[in-house]
């Protein structure tokens, strides 16, 4: 036949993944969902003028060199509106909702209504805090370069803002979600090594542990709630960006687990509005050793 056995359990097991040995080898040009093509139920799909913008600041990364300063934007009247809107609404909510590391870091940020940040002046800071450091991107990177990122201490962060149309809504990271969501947090050095965990894991991992890596990353980075002091508190950057998130997360609405790198996690829900389950965490510290036990396992597998 065909197809030999050999070539299709060699298809399964993904046996030749060649990880990347510095940033430079990690790919950020594979670009998922929307980029600057975007889909009808994008909110800005009927804008032209959007959209071409958003091809400019697409360009603009595709065009980064590692080492190069990331260029600055102009941002536009709309897009500082909307950043601030974003900035205004869900800061009332974070010395009630977000976790201490958060609320800790955050003021290093200088963050104002008035401007959008610049992604070189948020990399040079962390740069100071923690050594990780900003790659701009033009888009939702694809998992696994994503991941890999996380190892050489890098986070891939998108440069556009969201549609001035849905201020408090976007189907895709974008600048808003990336400097108020993540940002902080990777100015905090326990919280970086948890991350830091996850991204050596995934310089290694088959298809399918990737699959499972994004699950982790998924309740945690983007959607982890930390217990302090018996109080439920916000660390995921799709929850601290997000003001109906903060408010979601303690209302009586989702279910709370604790988190266990081991366990089997559901599936990611995308679409359909609000977290119905999130995933807690006793420290950062602890995670860390959790995720710890599950990367040596990876790795002997
Ligand atoms: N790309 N630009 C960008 N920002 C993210 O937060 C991001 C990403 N790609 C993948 C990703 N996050 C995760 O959801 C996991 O798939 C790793
Ligand atoms: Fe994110």
């Amino acid at each position: 036949g065909a197809i030999s056995t050999a070539s299709l359990s060699e298809r399964v097991q993904q046996v030749s993944v060649t990880p990347p040995a510095s940033l430079r080898e990690v790919d950020s040009g594979k670009i998922l969902g929307f980029g600057a093509d975007l889909a009808e139920d994008h909110p800005g799909f009927r804008d032209g003028a959007y959209k071409r913008r958003r091809m400019d600041i697409a360009t603009l990364a595709r065009s980064h060199e590692v080492g190069e300063p990331i260029p600055e934007l102009d941002y536009l009247p709309e897009e500082i509106a909307t950043w601030g809107t974003v900035l205004r609404e869900t800061s009332q909510l974070y010395p009630t909702h977000a976790c201490q590391e958060f609320l800790h870091t955050f003021p290093l940020f200088d963050f104002r209504e008035d401007r959008v940040p610049q992604l070189e002046a948020m990399s040079s800071i962390l740069r100071q805090c923690t050594g990780w450091q900003i790659r701009p991107v033009a888009g939702l990177l694809h998992p696994r370069d994503f991941l890999n990122g996380l190892a050489f201490k890098t986070f891939h962060s998108t440069q556009y803002v969201r549609h001035h149309s849905r201020p408090m809504y976007t189907p895709e990271p974008d600048v808003c979600h990336e400097l108020l969501g993540h940002v902080p947090m990777l100015a905090d050095p326990r919280y970086c090594e948890m991350v830091h965990k996850i991204g050596l894991a995934s310089l290694h991992a088959d298809n399918k542990q990737i699959w499972h890596l994004t699950k982790i990353y998924w309740y945690t980075v983007e959607f982890g709630l930390i217990r302090e002091h018996g109080e439920i508190r916000a660390f995921g950057a799709g929850v601290l960006s997000s003001y109906g998130e903060l408010e979601n997360m303690r209302s009586e609405k989702p279910q709370i687990l604790g988190f266990d790198p081991f366990a089997v996690l559901p599936k990611m829900d995308y679409k359909s509005g609000y977290q119905k389950l999130y995933y807690i965490l006793d420290s950062f510290d602890d995670a860390a050793t959790k995720l710890g036990a599950y990367c040596d396992k990876l790795q002997q597998a």
